[in-house]
């Protein structure tokens, strides 16, 4: 899977590097590039942003360097292939794991991560005549820009990429892949401090702890996530 990120702030992405995804950089799995805004300004102070048309508060990002960044990352790498355009929004549809397995099997993501009071409309227009665009936020809170929001989707999409997580049988087994939160785990000593690990986890009898397990989760969902629940299992 190739992406592309754009951002007036390239180290946020230094950390990439780093996590659990960069082995699959280095195995060739991912192939992510870092794109500078900037670097698509042709004035002496490399400007992104100017004030809104109409008035307001804040700053607008100017659509002229995205508009080159998006030309020269869709004509350098897509050999007729539509990229997935993500562009990382409060005001967009709400990110599950739905949508990162929906993602992950795409070949080519570009994220665009805003900063300011976002970024001119005309941007979003223009992107739709180079990939399918997105708007997608991660819940409904406010960050200062799109790039941690980003660097979320893409550990949560990129993990999802056959390959780059070792034991595949970890990924469905974990919360949100079955619509139920994740069963307690424990490992030793069996007792630690006074608590205890629960007897059945010790009984070696598979089927109970299959079944244990399971309820745990039904306990577990309807107590803190009811609404991942059908409305007749709720209470
Ligand atoms: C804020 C551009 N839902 C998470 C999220 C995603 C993006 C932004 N905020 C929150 C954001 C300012 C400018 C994007």
């Amino acid at each position: 899977m190739r992406i592309d990120v754009v951002t007036i702030f390239p180290a946020f992405f230094d950390i990439l590097d780093v996590s659990l995804l960069g082995k699959a950089r280095g195995a060739g799995l991912l192939d992510v590039r870092i794109h500078d805004l900037r670097a698509h300004t042709h004035d002496r102070h490399r400007t992104v942003d100017d004030s809104p048309y109409g008035g307001g508060a804040g700053m607008v990002m100017k659509p002229e360097p995205w508009g080159d960044a998006l030309d020269q990352i869709v004509e350098r790498t897509d050999a007729g292939i539509r990229p997935t355009i993500i562009f990382p929004s409060p005001a967009g549809e709400v990110f599950t794991q739905t949508t990162a397995r929906d993602l992950s099997t795409r070949e080519h993501l570009v994220f665009g991560c805003g900063r300011y009071e976002g970024i001119d409309e005309r941007v979003f227009a223009y992107a739709a005549t180079r990939g399918d665009v997105r708007l997608i936020s991660l819940g409904d809170y406010v960050l200062n820009g799109g790039e941690v929001a980003a660097m979320a989707m893409i550990e949560a999409i990129g993990r999802l990429v056959p390959g780059v997580v070792g034991n595949p049988e970890s990924l469905v087994e974990e919360s949100h892949e079955d619509g139920l939160l994740e069963y307690p785990s424990f490992t030793k000593p069996a007792t630690w401090r006074g608590y205890d690990v629960p007897e059945v986890l010790l009984s070696g009898h598979h089927g109970r702890v299959a079944q244990w397990r399971h309820e745990q989760q039904i306990e577990r969902t309807r107590a803190r996530r009811p609404d991942l629940l059908p409305d007749t299992d709720r209470d």
